[in-house]
Parts: structure tokens; C-alpha cells; sequence
């Protein structure tokens, strides 16, 4: 523990980096490419490449001048390759004009100073975003950019670091670290990093990807007016990514980087972890203590101890005599085993995987040509080269241990790489072979977590004839949502990192990474049944949902506090398996657009200034709006509602937003609340999505006085590849209310799964009149409605809810509610 003396006077040491003092310099030519235009100066070159949907990639060579300089464009595996996106390339005109060049596109204007390089920014409508400043590199090519930012600016993204949801104020490294530290917000780099800020000034947004896998670093604090972008090693090679607005970043980033696939509904439902579950009695046991308390759950994690000696691809004889038997048991009760794989390989003759690996050359070598070896959980171990591709297959094949086992998914940690040595990772001088380009580690360091889930991922994906594959990881880089879900690590059961969790996961979020969650309850120190009871409630309503806990802390199983615990952690499970329609949907739109599944509000409404610091809130898609309660002893708290109508969905009551409320929490209560003109799809609780096949299906309909509503319901097996090939059905619901009749169409936009059998429940929530005549008619092609048979109703006036069955639509379609 560090005392004061840590800051004895002789101690103290300026913090921040130094800029270096060389630039570009005059500008002595400038060529198009195609697509490039290529800045030589007097000390180095700077190429600006026009890429799809108006983004442009900037790459500094220090150094390389001239026509003849050798200009390498290559990009790192985070970016996905960009001719195949579709997008086409913005028309880009280039004129000179005095002392600057300037570079049009409909997107993005630049113009570049002859005398320096410095480039200023503006939108394609001539708005002024940023001014950047020439970059400025040292001589060991550590490079800085310099942008100015305004007063009102607000920061987002940077992947998963602690702190507040804005940045501003703040400074990172982006250096994947193993950090079992409490996780402070003094805390500059955690186990991802990803390195996409994005800058949300008062009339504009865009975002800065700084493509550099080493050491590098964001500087929110230094100055008050700008901010810093900093490499260490590698090149300076970074996209400007317009907005206007948030959602347009966010979207941009992830067509660059790559977006989630859709995951098992399976790795959607609650998940139970602990370090360790200890035997396979242990593990059969706690599935069955689930079903008897019929507490939904999906998964049991099997961490380190399972294996023998920490050898991964192995069960520990003794405490796992047969997996295969545990696991077609486990099976029966609707619940899969996810075990974790380190990418740690222990050092032994007799093991086969390091036999295999050091034949074949797979792991990560010194320059002198042996092996890095380093201490991890199983001792002395070596590392398998990620960055060459016949090392990952291989590793991707080892897998096949698993999947002939009936196991689906993968929990990835340690790869950052963790290492029990001084630097706490592999030493910077290793050597990646990267198909034929060697690399040191030292330059791509945060890949090594990615590539190892790549890997995973698609090992997975050929062994599992179909089925979609789920991987967990801890470390990543940008790009990291293309393989994996992401846990944030190493926790503890403190209030704070509960509260912590939220702008983490959002900023995830918002970086691209919509599939992630804490560890619920907390990994380290001990939780209590009142934190547990806190942290399920809105762990329950996270993009992941697991609950984990270390080795010496007091167990934290929902039922280990006493028969209330027990009720509300069941109680809030459950909701989640209720609203697993509406998660699995908003879960498609992330996949599809690269949105996040968690948002803060300021994505949803940028122009409030009361949602951009916005810590203890969050949506679920766009329609629900949780408020969780993160203080011991607290029974409300202040809710901030923006814009619109929110409606209370325990209780109903309507509230005017645009101002704060205080709302009722006892302990058993989530403040919760739906947006009028929400459409919300839930379906009965199920212990085990493996048991949805009987599921029916209620849509919530929320009217609300002239509110307009939309929504898009996407149903497939859950579970297969057949959706890639059609099988799946989307619907859209627009809800539309005129004085006296709330219309709701449904049009079938896509119809590849299920049958119109299935019954839909379709519930109008808290009608503000009395229904009459109920009118359901198909849409002809031409638009009409033709409304004809009058379904089965049935209206609660107690309630004032209207309910109607209808079968799953195959066409268009209308339901109109007249007031009587
Ligand atoms: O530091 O495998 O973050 O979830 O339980 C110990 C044991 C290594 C760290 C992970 C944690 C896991 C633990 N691991």
C-alpha cells in the first residue's frame, strides 16, 4: 500500500508527455492518387485517404520525403477491409489557394497549411469543427496531434475506462493492462483499449480513431481549449470520422471496424460464474438448485480450476471425471458450460499442445529465436503467436476439444497478455511474426486479446456445425465487437464500481462494443445482499448479464442473502427473460447498425444539456429508461426525464419530461419507465432460453397523447447460422393516434421464421379513452386499408388495457381502436 511518502517532495515527477519538436514542415508538393492525396514536406510525408461514408485516414511518415518515399497505407486487423463495405467513395475536389490547399468532400472540407501541414476542419456545409495543430514527433517518432476544442466540448468513447461518462477533464493510455488494482478513476488503462474518442462539441460531433495497436494516449487535460492524441511506438495513423451528430460516429466507427455478429439467445440470458466452481458435483448441483428455485439461467462458468494444472484443452481427472456426462446432464436442465481458455501454454514436454505448438513453430518468440516464456497460472508457459495466421487455426482447432463436448462457448481472459513478470506482460522485444511482416510486441501489444477471440471465434465457428459460437473476452482493441462479448474485469463489490459500471459499459457502448457487462455483485472483497439485490436490478438490463465472484470473497449465488434477496434477484432475472424479445431486437439493431444496446441519453438526445455528464442513468434500445439505485439505504431517488411522455412501468403513471422526478425505490423496486409511443414485446418467463420453443409472444403498446411510436421485432431459431440465409422474420409497428383512434400498423418486412399459427398478445397499455369499434385489416398494395374481421378482445377498465389476439402477420397489416 503506498503511503505519503509516495508524494515526498523528492518524489514528485511532472506528469503528461512531452511534444516533440519536429513537423511536417513547408509543404513542397502535393499529388493525387485515386484516392489519396499525398503531402510531401520537407521532413517527412502525410497521406489523406477519402474513404467510404465521408470518412478520411490520415497516416504521418516522419522522415519519409519525397516523390520516391515509401508510403506503406497498410492498416492494422481492426479495420475491416473497406472496398467490400459498400460504401461508395465521396467526391473529393482539391484546389490551392494561397498560403493552403483545401480538400472537399460532401462530408468533410479540410484545408491544409502549406507552411506547416496544420489542417483545420469543417463540415461539408462550412461548419468550423476543429482546428489541428501540425504533428509534432521526437526522435524516437513518439508523434502528438493537437486539436483545439471548444469551451462547451464534450468527450465520449475511448472504450472501457473508468470515470465519468464525459471525459473532458481526463487522460488515458491505451495499453491493455491485467489490473486487479481497485479500479479508481485514476486509473489510465484497463484490459481494452480503444482508441476512438468522440468529441461532441455544441453544434457538431465527429470522432477521432487513432489506428495504433502500441502505447498511445488522449489528453483531455492537460489543456483547456484542446486535446492531445499521442503515439509511442508505431505510426501516427488516425481517421476523422463525421457525424453530424452522435449516432452518425458511432455508425461510421462501426462500419470501419466491424460490427457484432448476433450472439445465441443463449449468451443473452443470465449467466453464473464464481472462480471456481470446483467440481463437476458442484457445477450439477448449482444448475439444479437453480431449477428448484426456479431462478432462469443459462450458463455456468467453469473457471482456472477445472483444468489439470492449468493445461488449457484439459479437465481435471478428479474434480471433472466426466465432463461430457456433467454437460448432456447440464443440458437436460437447459443450462451450457462456458469454460476459460488463457492463452498461456504451460511449459512441459509431456503436454501435447505445447509439444504441437513448438513443433510447428506457433508460439511467440524472442528476437534471439527461443521462446518467450513467462509465469502464469500454470508456471513457466509460452505464448501462441496470434498475429500469424496458421498459429490461430490451429488454436481455433484446438477447440474442437471443447465443441465435441456439447460446449458452444468460450471465456477468454488473461490475454492481454497478463504475465506474473515485472512488466506484466510479454517483454516488448518479442517477436510476432505476422504472416511474413515481423513485428515486436511492443508495437501491437493491445492486438494480442483480439486476435486471441478471433481466433476463438472462428475456431468455434468451424466446429460448431451451425450454431452460432459465444465468446467472452477481457482484453481487446477496436474491432474487438466482430468476436467477442467483453466483461470488465476485475471489480469489487463496492457501490462505486456498481455505479462505475454504467459509464463504462455506455462509453463501451459507444466505441463500438455493444455486447458488454460487468461482473454483477462484484469480483473482489464481498457483497452484500442489499448490493447484490441493487446490481442484479440493473445488471438484469445490461447488454450481458453475468454474475461472478472471486475465490475468497463470501458467495454471492442470488439465494446466498435470504429468501427477500432470493425473491428480487428471481423477480429481476425473470424481467430479463420477459423482455428477452425486446433485448434480442435491439441486440439485431446494434448488430446492424453498430449502435449501442446500452445508451446513454445523451445519444438519444444530444441537444439536452442535462443527459451529457449523465452517469446513473441509461436506455435500453430507445424505449426504456432505467434509473437504478446505486447507494446503500437509499429508497428514491431523482430521475431525470428528457423530452416527451415517460410512462412508470410498474405503475403507469404518465410524467412530463424535460425536468427531474423523484421516484419511489424500495428495495424490491428499479425505477423504470418507457417512452409513450413504445412498443414492447415480452414473453412469459422461461428458465432456460433453451425452453422458448413454447414461447408466445405480448406486445406492450404504450399510447400516449399524440405520440408516434415505431418499433422492429426480430425473430429467428436464436441459436443457428440460418438467419444469414433468410430464416428470420422483422417486423415493423408504427403507432400512430389521431383524436379518437390509435392506429398500429404492422408491416412484415421480412417473413423467414415462425408461422401464423403463433398467437400474438397485442396489449394497449393505459388507453386514454374507452375503446369502441376494433378494426383489423390488411394494407393493399396500393395502401388502403380494408378492414373487415373484428378480432378477440377482451378490455381490463380497471386497467384501461386493451387486449387482442392476433396471428403473425405475413403481410401488411392494421389495428384500429376507435373511441366509443
Ligand atoms: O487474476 O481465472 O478477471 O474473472 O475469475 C485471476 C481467475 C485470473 C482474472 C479474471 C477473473 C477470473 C480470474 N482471472
Amino acid at each position: 500500500m503506498l503511503t505519503s511518502e509516495a508524494i515526498s517532495p523528492d518524489k514528485v515527477q511532472a506528469v503528461g508527455r512531452t511534444i516533440g519538436s519536429m513537423t511536417l514542415g513547408p509543404v513542397q508538393s502535393v499529388r493525387r492518387q485515386e484516392q489519396d492525396l499525398i503531402i510531401s514536406a520537407e521532413n517527412g510525408s502525410l497521406v489523406i485517404r477519402i474513404l467510404p461514408r465521408g470518412m478520411i485516414r490520415f497516416k504521418l511518415f516522419p522522415g519519409a520525403a519525397g516523390e520516391d518515399a515509401v508510403l506503406s497505407m497498410k492498416s492494422t486487423v481492426a479495420v475491416v477491409p473497406q472496398e467490400n463495405s459498400g460504401g461508395t467513395l465521396p467526391e473529393a475536389r482539391l484546389t490551392e489557394e494561397g498560403d493552403k490547399y483545401t480538400l472537399a468532400t460532401s462530408e468533410a472540407i479540410l484545408s491544409i497549411s502549406k507552411q506547416d501541414g496544420g489542417i483545420s476542419f469543417m463540415s461539408g456545409s462550412r461548419q468550423f469543427i476543429a482546428d489541428q495543430a501540425p504533428l509534432a514527433w521526437d526522435e524516437s517518432q513518439a508523434v502528438t496531434g493537437l486539436f483545439t476544442a471548444g469551451k462547451s466540448a464534450h468527450f465520449y468513447g475511448l472504450g472501457e475506462k473508468t470515470g465519468a461518462l464525459d471525459k473532458k477533464g481526463e487522460r488515458y493510455e491505451m495499453w491493455n493492462s491485467d489490473v486487479y488494482a481497485p479500479h479508481v478513476p485514476e486509473i489510465e488503462a484497463l484490459y481494452q483499449s480503444i482508441p476512438l474518442l468522440v468529441v461532441h462539441e455544441e453544434d457538431y460531433t465527429y470522432g477521432l480513431f487513432l489506428d495504433n495497436p502500441g502505447r498511445t494516449f488522449f489528453d483531455m487535460r492537460s489543456n483547456t481549449d484542446s486535446f492531445l492524441m499521442q503515439t509511442e511506438t508505431g505510426s501516427m495513423d488516425y481517421y476523422f470520422i463525421p457525424g453530424p451528430d452522435m449516432k452518425g460516429v458511432v455508425s461510421r466507427y462501426t462500419s470501419l471496424t466491424g460490427r457484432m455478429e448476433l450472439p445465441p439467445h443463449w449468451a443473452l440470458g443470465y449467466h453464473q460464474s464464481r472462480y471456481s466452481y470446483m467440481s463437476q458435483e458442484e457445477v450439477l448441483e448449482l444448475a439444479r438448485t437453480f431449477r428448484a428455485k426456479q431462478i432462469p439461467c443459462d450458463a455456468i462458468y467453469l473457471d482456472i480450476h477445472y483444468m489439470e494444472g492449468y493445461r488449457v484443452f484439459t479437465f481435471d481427472p478428479e474434480r471433472f471425471p466426466d465432463p461430457k456426462g456433467m454437460i448432456a446432464e447440464l443440458k437436460k436442465l437447459g443450462i451450457r458450460i462456458v469454460p476459460i481458455v488463457d492463452p498461456g501454454v504451460k511449459l512441459d514436454m509431456n503436454y501435447p499442445v505445447f509439444k504441437e505448438g513448438t513443433m510447428n513453430g506457433y508460439f511467440c518468440l524472442k528476437p534471439d529465436g527461443q521462446p518467450f516464456v513467462g509465469p502464469v497460472w500454470p508456471g513457466m508457459s509460452v505464448f501462441p503467436d496470434f498475429t500469424e495466421d496458421r498459429a490461430s487455426e490451429w488454436w481455433g482447432d484446438l477447440h474442437r476439444f471443447y465443441t465435441e463436448m456439447g460446449i458452444e462457448g468460450i471465456w477468454n481472459d488473461m490475454n492481454e497478455p497478463a504475465v506474473f513478470n515485472p512488466s506484466m506482460t510479454m517483454d516488448l522485444d518479442t517477436m510476432h511474426g505476422n504472416n511474413g511482416e515481423p513485428v515486436s510486441h511492443g508495437e501491437i501489444h493491445n492486438l494480442y486479446g483480439l486476435l486471441m477471440s478471433e481466433a476463438t471465434a472462428e475456431g468455434m465457428k468451424r466446429n460448431l456445425n451451425g450454431h452460432r459460437p459465444f465468446v467472452l473476452t477481457r482484453a481487446g482493441y477496436a474491432g474487438i465487437q466482430r468476436y467477442a462479448a467483453v466483461w470488465t474485469g476485475d471489480n469489487r463489490s463496492f457501490w462505486e464500481h456498481m455505479a462505475m459500471s454504467i459509464p463504462m459499459v455506455l462509453n463501451l457502448g459507444l466505441s463500438g462494443v455493444a455486447f458488454a457487462g460487468p461482473d454483477i455483485g462484484g469480483f473482489a472483497h464481498h457483497t452484500s445482499g442489499e448490493l447484490l439485490v441493487r446490481w442484479t436490478q440493473m445488471g438484469a438490463l445490461f447488454p450481458y448479464c453475468r454474475n461472478h465472484s472471486e475465490l475468497r470473497s463470501i458467495r454471492q449465488e442470488p439465494w446466498c442473502f435470504g429468501p427477500e434477496v432470493e425473491e428480487i434477484c428471481r423477480e429481476y432475472i425473470g424481467l430479463r427473460y420477459r423482455l428477452l424479445p425486446l433485448i434480442y431486437s435491439v441486440f439485431r439493431e446494434a448488430a446492424e447498425t453498430g449502435l449501442p444496446v446500452l445508451r446513454p441519453l445523451v445519444l438519444e438526445y444530444p441537444e439536452d444539456p442535462n443527459v451529457t455528464n449523465l452517469c446513473d442513468q441509461f436506455l435500453l434500445g430507445e424505449q426504456l429508461l432505467a434509473a437504478p439505485v446505486y447507494r446503500p439505504g437509499t429508497t428514491c431517488r431523482a430521475v431525470y426525464l428528457p423530452a416527451g411522455t415517460w410512462i412508470d412501468y410498474w405503475s403507469g403513471q404518465r410524467y412530463e419530461g424535460g425536468r427531474h422526478i423523484l421516484a419511489e425505490a424500495p428495495l424490491e423496486r428499479l425505477p423504470l419507465y418507457v417512452k409513450a409511443g413504445a412498443i414492447v414485446p415480452h414473453q412469459p418467463v422461461v428458465e432456460s432460453t433453451a425452453l422458448e420453443a413454447q414461447r408466445e409472444l405480448t406486445i406492450d403498446v404504450y399510447s400516449g397523447d399524440e405520440s408516434a411510436g415505431h418499433f422492429e421485432l426480430y425473430e429467428d431459431d436464436g441459436l443457428t447460422l440460418d438467419y444469414g440465409a433468410g430464416a428470420y422474420s422483422l417486423h415493423r409497428f408504427r403507432l400512430r393516434e389521431e383524436a379518437s383512434v390509435i392506429k398500429l400498423r404492422i408491416d412484415t418486412l421480412h417473413s423467414g421464421y415462425g408461422t401464423s399459427q403463433d398467437t400474438w398478445r397485442l396489449r394497449f397499455k393505459h388507453l386514454s379513452f374507452l375503446p369502441g369499434e376494433i378494426a383489423v385489416g390488411a394494407i393493399s398494395a396500393d395502401g388502403a386499408f380494408e378492414g373487415s374481421n373484428s378480432p378477440e378482445t377482451y378490455y381490463d377498465e380497471a386497467e384501461q388495457e386493451l387486449t387482442l389476439w392476433i396471428s403473425r402477420p405475413s403481410s401488411d397489416m392494421e389495428i384500429r381502436i376507435h373511441q366509443k
